[in-house]
């Protein structure tokens, strides 16, 4: 490795003799849903249409470049040349900082430029004859120096792939209690959105679910299951007591006023101002008191909403600051012991306090949600080909927490995925060798469906890519243990949408 110095003192940029026709980029989106992806240099950059999509999928303030031979990346970003050399450019510390990289084709060169936004930090940009490693050693460098935790992998069951906002209390219990009886090897069985009466309100029930959140753990504790549950503890619903009581919590505009910051349950959502010491320790409270009722387990989603520009309470926070702020004061009070899933989070920031963090957009019972992908430059989306495109272009993320490229889908009902398709996400859970999931009511599943969802539930290790120089799909898709082809038509002789392990061949 050759460790290169800016052109210019103080600036971070660099023009590299690298023909832009033959060069392609890996690049890593802000949070879990934005994409990450390994493209041509020469190709056009995605940037979603809407504003509420821009800031519910990316990072408002380094959008994606929506132009072509222009790449804006996270934290890292990787130019490959062929033979599978190449540069890399990697922040080695997220803590109160972020790291924006921009490549650019000008002519026959390539320019790179770095913009660190708050206090300086060490990095690292870095020649070498083989990518993959490179980012490797340099991801695990990022992990160590930011404390990672990387806990053995557990096996979830998740609610909301099946049953979404209208799940009930006795529907996670008949699905433990099949569970049971089928002896399928979950850990965890945890409720997602839909059990509390608002955003901000979580202690409250909604009517529909049929009792008190506080009431499942004991339940699932007869049948020999750890307690999860969902929350978004920096959201807000306008309609919320946790809003009306303090408006002044909010994360606010320009003119003062609470910002609204995304669009989601049915209207426009707030987020909390994690500099606030008084929303510092209501986090604290919630997160204690949700332990209390004997969860161990907690998805923290849409933390997103702590990381978005606005004006702080404290203004002087960079906003990676104020968001570790947020996460370590639900850190403190879920305690230790409690495992901590990340989801809609910036990524690299979250090292040190994540145990587990969402890779990628949602997987749903589609392949693709072509209308908005296509038409609205947005792959942040629910749908499978989603999930796989960028959770497996994150494949060295396992140094900076346990990674979740989310469920499997293994039922045949409620589901528009062929058998292929189900293939290529068993594929995708064993690569990434992360968290296991599943949503598939377990009264759905037949047998072959059980021997699918068992296959899932066998733990593995992380696998590396043997490639960064073709791929089928705008992604990494050539693994040690197998090969992807996330493209609509056959490529050499493996099916659209599959997944072929190399032992199969
Ligand atoms: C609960 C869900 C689940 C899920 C999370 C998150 O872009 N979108 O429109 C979008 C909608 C929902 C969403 C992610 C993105 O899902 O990832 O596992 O917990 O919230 O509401």
């Amino acid at each position: 490795m050759t460790d290169l110095v800016p052109e210019q003192s103080g600036g971070h940029s660099w023009t590299l003799d690298l023909d832009p026709s033959t060069t392609r980029v890996l690049v890593n989106g802000f949070q879990s849903w934005s994409e990450a992806e390994l493209q041509p240099l020469s190709a056009a950059q995605a940037r979603p249409t809407f504003v509420w999509m821009q800031e519910h999928g990316h990072d408002p303030a380094f959008l994606p470049s929506g132009e072509a031979g222009v790449w804006r990346s996270h934290t890292l970003i990787a130019l490959v040349r062929p033979g599978g050399g190449g540069y890399v450019g990697h922040s080695l510390d997220e803590s109160r900082s972020y790291a924006h990289w921009e490549a650019r084709a000008e002519g026959s060169q390539v320019r790179l430029s770095l913009r660190v936004e708050g206090p300086d930090i060490p990095l690292v940009f870095t020649e070498t004859d083989d990518v993959i490693s490179t980012l490797e050693q340099l991801s695990a460098q990022l992990g160590r120096t930011m404390s990672a935790r990387t806990p053995s992998p557990l096996r979830v069951w998740c609610s909301w792939y099946s049953y979404y906002r209208a799940v009930t209390l006795p529907q996670m219990l008949e699905n433990a209690r099949l569970s049971r009886e089928k002896a399928l090897p979950f850990d965890v069985f945890q409720l997602d959105d839909g059990f509390q009466a608002d955003l901000g309100d979580w202690t409250l029930p909604a009517e529909h679910f049929g009792g008190h959140a506080r009431d499942l753990p004991a339940g699932l504790s007869e049948l020999g299951y750890r307690a999860g549950i969902w929350l978004a503890p920096f959201l807000a619903g306008p309609d919320s007591e946790l809003f009306r009581a303090h408006p002044d919590w909010m994360l606010k505009g320009e003119d003062g006023r609470p910002l609204p910051i995304g669009n989601n349950w049915g209207g426009p959502y707030y987020g909390l101002d994690t500099t606030h010491p008084e929303v510092l320790n209501w986090l604290k409270e919630l997160a204690r008191e949700v332990v209390g009722w004997g969860y161990s387990y907690l998805k923290l989603d849409f933390l997103f909403a702590g990381a978005l520009p606005g004006v702080r309470h404290d203004p002087s926070r960079t906003r990676a600051e104020a968001y570790r702020m947020g996460l370590a004061a639900l850190r403190e009070g879920a305690g230790e012991e409690t495992f901590l899933l990340l989801c809609g989070a910036p990524l690299a920031s979250s090292i040190g306090v994540a145990d587990a963090m969402r890779t990628g957009p949602d997987v749903s019972p589609i392949w693709d949600d072509d209308a908005r992908r296509v038409w609205l430059h947005d792959a942040t989306g629910p749908a499978a080909r989603n999930a796989l495109h960028t959770a497996l272009s994150r494949w060295y993320q396992h140094a900076w927490y346990q990674p979740d490229p989310d469920v499997m889908i293994a039922r045949e009902v409620q589901s528009m995925l062929s058998a292929a398709e189900r293939h290529a996400l068993l594929g995708l859970l064993d690569v990434i060798g992360g968290l296991r999931a599943s949503s598939d009511p377990v009264s759905s599943l037949d047998e072959e469906g059980l021997t699918l969802l068992r296959r899932a539930l066998e733990l593995s290790t992380p696998d590396r890519p043997i490639t960064l120089e073709t791929s089928f799909g705008a992604a990494v898709t050539h693994f040690g243990r197998g090969t992807f082809n996330l493209t609509d038509a056959p490529q050499e002789s493996i099916a659209a949408h599959a997944y072929r392990e190399l032992a199969h061949d």
